[in-house]
């Protein structure tokens, strides 16, 4: 069983998951607009990570007892100057998911909880992978900026990102509590 004050920290992240998700998709509407197709894909595999991770945390509360709490998701920005800007916003943005789990991981450990200590392992290295993902959109738009051709050549690159198999085996069913 959860304590109550870990409880609602994790709907809290809940939410921040599903808020990621809303600003992702939000982000993919606005490069659809753009008709730069390759980061719109790009943008729609982050949102399914996101859902992810929210099911993620859903199923450990689920598991532990306790009792999920859907809370209002926020109105993310819809429009940006640029995918410079785009992307910077994302990783200001994961940087923010970042210190939230680092903040729960402290609270789970107040908390004597050491399954969710554990559990929480898990976000904690892919906020690593998260945070690199978005930086790697960033750097590589400020490398292309003055090159003939470069934003056409980094858009066709984000197209050729695919839906991870963790992910696919969540959607699927394929992978028990995942
Ligand atoms: Fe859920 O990691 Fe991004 O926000």
């Amino acid at each position: 069983m959860m304590k109550k004050k870990l409880q609602d920290a994790f709907n809290a992240q809940i939410n921040e998951e599903l808020y990621s998700a809303y600003l992702y998709a939000a982000m993919r509407a606005a490069f659809e607009s753009m008709n730069l197709k390759g980061y719109a894909n790009w943008m729609r595999l982050q949102v399914e990570e996101e859902l992810f991770h929210a099911r993620k945390f859903m199923e450990f509360i689920f598991e532990r007892g306790g009792e999920v709490e859907l809370k209002a998701i926020k109105q993310p920005q819809a429009q940006w100057d640029s995918p410079l800007a785009m992307f910077e916003a994302a990783y200001r943005h994961e940087c923010h998911i970042s210190e939230c789990i680092n903040k729960l991981s402290t609270l789970a450990m107040k908390e004597d909880d050491h399954a969710a200590r554990i559990f929480l392992e898990w976000f904690v290295t892919e906020q690593v992978e998260e945070e690199a993902n978005a930086d790697g959109m960033v750097q590589n738009l400020k490398l292309m900026k003055d090159a003939p051709g470069g934003l056409f050549m980094l858009d066709r690159e984000a197209g050729q990102r695919v839906i991870s198999p963790l992910v696919l085996a969540s959607i699927t069913g394929a992978a028990a509590g995942a």
